[in-house]
């Protein structure tokens, strides 16, 4: 599991408690899981390349960093992904955001993809898909899938928690791509959420059952 980062600092594991606990109502869930969000973007953005520049300062004219090289993009896994952007943007607020809406198939149970709407210029990017949950791995392996077909070659995945049933999935499928969590679970159980985990991401987040 060499490219699978658990990002295991004690805000994130924290907060992560209290965003598992089946006691924690909608608008607290809310919270913690943007600051969460905003916790691991911290982490995600540790390896970005910076380019030296000559600052004025009041005092001396001083060579200093800034950001360079590839743009980012976000992209939420429509719905329960939104939960994730906010925190996100807050520390890369010039960042774009494309979405990509996908639902399983009752019959098959593959995800059918039903909406995707992305920056013009994603293969210039490096995107990060977001999803709070990796479960089985089909939503975020597919997710990816079509980012790819349409030209991303730069792709970072992004979840609170993971089964290593989706972990597995997605690294055999995308070897390419970084895979950023919270934490990593036991299994999944038998209606496909994961154990312990949360429970349902989108209807926490937003007061649906
Ligand atoms: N999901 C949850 N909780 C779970 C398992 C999955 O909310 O315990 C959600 C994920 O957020 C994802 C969808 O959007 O169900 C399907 O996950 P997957 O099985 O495709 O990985």
């Amino acid at each position: 599991m060499s490219n699978v980062f658990v990002l295991d600092h004690p805000l994130i594991q924290h907060k992560l408690t209290y965003i598992r606990s089946k006691h924690t109502g909608t608008k607290e869930f809310r919270a913690l899981v943007d600051e969460v969000s905003a916790l691991m973007a911290f982490e995600i953005t540790r390896d970005l390349p910076l380019t030296e520049i000559t600052t004025e300062t009041p005092v001396m004219e001083a060579q200093t960093k800034v950001l360079s090289g590839k743009k980012i993009g976000l992209v939420p896994i429509l719905r329960a992904g939104l939960g994730m952007v906010d925190g996100i943007l807050r520390l890369i607020p010039a960042a774009k955001v494309g979405h990509v809406g996908l639902y399983r198939d009752p019959e098959t149970l593959q995800p059918v993809e039903y909406y995707i709407k992305l920056p013009s210029d994603i293969d210039e990017r490096e995107l990060i898909v977001i999803d709070p949950m990796l479960a089985t791995g089909g939503s975020a392996n597919d997710a990816i899938h079509s980012l790819k077909k349409r030209g991303a070659t730069n792709i970072k995945l992004m979840c609170l928690i993971a089964a290593p049933e989706g972990v597995d999935l997605v690294q055999e499928e995308h070897p390419d791509v970084d895979i950023y969590l919270g934490a990593l679970d036991k299994q999944l159980n038998e209606k496909g959420y994961i154990i312990p985990g949360l429970g349902d991401a989108g209807d926490r987040l937003f007061g649906t059952k």
